[in-house]
């Protein structure tokens, strides 16, 4: 049985274009998986750490017959082993991040993976295209869509289409 999967993209080093459009063809890769949207690309401004370069986000939503912790774990593959990925510290700059943020409205709370990702409905970097790919879709948790968790968000971070 598949289930519908989103995932975020970010990448600030190197060519960030480049970095989420090969992320999204390896993605697509994965087994027993296939790209199902993608929301545009976005600039936009490094939350959290911001002494950084800005990023480059998108979202992309995958049918996929693997398990939670399998498709973490090909996520987490991608990142090591096909980008290679440096990173100095937990929120500064990197070539690619790979984000599990929803797994069909499934609650996982485990040592390894937490769904709904626990910062997403803090951050318009994310909810701004899941607002393009999937509007309605409801946070697991939160009870609320994608459209009123944008509208709840007070922040001041920008989040450009390019
Ligand atoms: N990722 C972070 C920390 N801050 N800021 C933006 N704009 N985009 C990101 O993807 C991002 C971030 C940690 O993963
Ligand atoms: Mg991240
Ligand atoms: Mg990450």
């Amino acid at each position: 049985m598949e289930t519908e999967a989103y995932i975020g993209i970010g990448s600030n080093l190197g060519d960030r274009e480049l970095n989420l459009l090969r992320g999204v063809a390896e993605i697509g890769k994965l087994p027993l998986s296939r790209v199902t949207g993608l929301s545009p690309f976005y600039e936009t401004s490094p939350v959290g750490v911001t002494d950084q370069p800005a990023f480059y986000n998108a979202v992309l939503s995958l049918a996929t017959a693997l398990t939670p912790p399998e498709l973490l774990s090909g996520l987490q593959r991608i990142e090591n082993e096909v980008f290679n990925r440096t990173r100095e510290h937990r929120w500064g700059p990197r070539n690619i991040d790979l984000d599990l943020l929803l797994y069909g409205s499934e609650v996982i709370d485990s040592e390894e993976l937490t769904i709904p990702h626990p910062r997403m409905a803090e951050r318009r970097f994310v909810l701004q295209p899941l607002c393009v790919l999937a509007p309605g879709l409801i946070h697991p948790v939160l009870g609320r869509s994608m459209v009123e968790l944008l509208a709840m968000l007070s922040s001041v971070e920008t989040v450009v289409e390019i």
